[in-house]
């Protein structure tokens, strides 16, 4: 699948206007890494890139005292609100959803608090059905592309062509359940039939994770109902977050933050937790190269093997793969260093189909 080798997951804001997109984004470009760990992104206002949160890789830069560290990363990219219509053209929607094509998630952030000063544009609070015309807009985009598509594809399996003929079922299949309101996520997919609409990049086959924006201490049955609600119709990751809440946090200095937490009688949800569920929608893994001159933590879909993990970090070492040395980070560190976890017996050498786990860290031999 597209992400397993990517080492630069991206994630998408979509929501109604008013509902806290850019209050995440910027608490979000707050924790922004320093930009030369990744040159291949452009940062501008709307597209900020963040460090998933790891202490094993703290733990490990701190046993190789490691000259540099370079984290997994995430890239979040803020769009405008989606009105009804967005699609079509209706407030500034339509230009930007094609800034959230190529994204790995798509995070809906709705709204579930009251301000008489903040307008909510349908002027009332009611989460479910924004979800419903958020996502719909998306879903009337992804017609658009299936259709755009299809002549194409038609023209070509009539010529005889194998290959279009088997997009052509898969479209037509896609197209009605759209057509009926279903979100391409929910349609039962083969991979292969997966990997043959990829490059189409619709975006309601994007992993979802949602955000239910409620003020601190309105933990009420409504928002918890809207929560349960949204887990049943959806399936996916539901957080509830206190959007402003969590923005005065990480402008909080670490000691007044860690008070300020200390006071509370529940932990609220923080941006860390939001990069690490949104993390964990992926289906990802971590696993860990190091040495004196760097740290670094890749990550790889659960699932990958340990050859596929070689060409996360470079093609070179994928494609003159010989074997891999593996230890989990821990053990080695707590073993206190190679030649101690390979007494211990604790360091396994596996060839290509080694299935890599998650906290694994790898030395590569290759011949490239
Ligand atoms: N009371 C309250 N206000 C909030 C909350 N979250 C965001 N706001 C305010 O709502 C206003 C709009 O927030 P934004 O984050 O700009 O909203 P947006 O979703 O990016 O909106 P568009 O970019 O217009 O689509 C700002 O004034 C925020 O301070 C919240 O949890 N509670
Ligand atoms: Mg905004």
């Amino acid at each position: 699948m597209a992400i397993t080798r990517s080492h630069s997951l991206s994630l998408g804001i979509v929501g109604l206007p008013n509902v806290g997109k850019s209050t995440i984004f910027n608490s979000l470009t707050k924790m922004a890494v320093p930009a030369q760990n990744f040159p291949f992104c452009t940062i501008d206002k709307n597209v900020g890139v963040v460090e998933i949160p790891d202490e094993r890789l703290a733990r490990l830069a701190n046993h190789f005292k490691a000259a540099k560290i370079v984290p997994s990363a995430m890239t979040f990219v803020d769009i405008a609100g989606l009105v009804k219509g967005a699609s079509k053209g209706e407030g500034l929607g339509n230009q930007f959803l094609s800034h959230i094509r190529e994204v790995d998630v798509i995070m809906y952030v709705l709204r579930a608090f009251e301000s008489s000063t903040i307008t909510h544009v349908y002027d009332r609070i009611n989460p479910l059905e924004d979800f419903d015309i958020v996502q719909s807009e998306l879903i009337l985009k992804d017609i658009e592309s299936v259709e755009k598509r299809l002549p194409n594809v038609e023209k070509m399996s009539k010529l005889g062509n194998v290959d279009a003929k088997k997009e052509q079922a898969i479209l037509a299949k896609v197209l009605s359940s759209l057509n009926s309101g279903i979100p391409v996520v929910e349609i039962p997919l083969s991979s292969e039939e997966k990997e043959i609409l990829y490059d189409l990049h619709l975006l309601t086959s994007k992993k979802r994770l949602i955000i239910l924006n409620c003020r601190e201490g309105l933990e009420n049955k409504e928002i918890l109902s809207w929560k349960e609600e949204l887990q049943k119709l959806t399936g996916d990751t539901v957080l509830l977050v206190d959007v402003k809440l969590i923005g005065e946090i990480e402008d909080m200095q670490e000691e007044e933050r860690v008070e300020y937490l200390s006071l509370l009688d529940t932990k609220p949800v923080l941006m860390e937790d939001i990069i690490k569920a949104a993390f964990g929608v992926l289906n990802l893994l971590t696993f860990y190269t190091g040495s004196t001159k760097e740290c670094n933590a890749w990550s790889i879909e659960a699932g990958a093997t340990v050859k596929e993990a070689a060409g996360v970090i470079h093609t070179d070492l994928e494609q003159g793969f010989i074997t891999a040395d593996v230890v989990n980070v821990d053990q080695l560190i707590d073993a206190g260093g190679w030649a101690e976890a390979k007494n211990k017996g604790l360091i396994k050498n596996n060839g290509k189909e080694y299935l890599v786990k998650d906290g694994d860290y790898v030395v590569i031999l290759s011949n490239k």
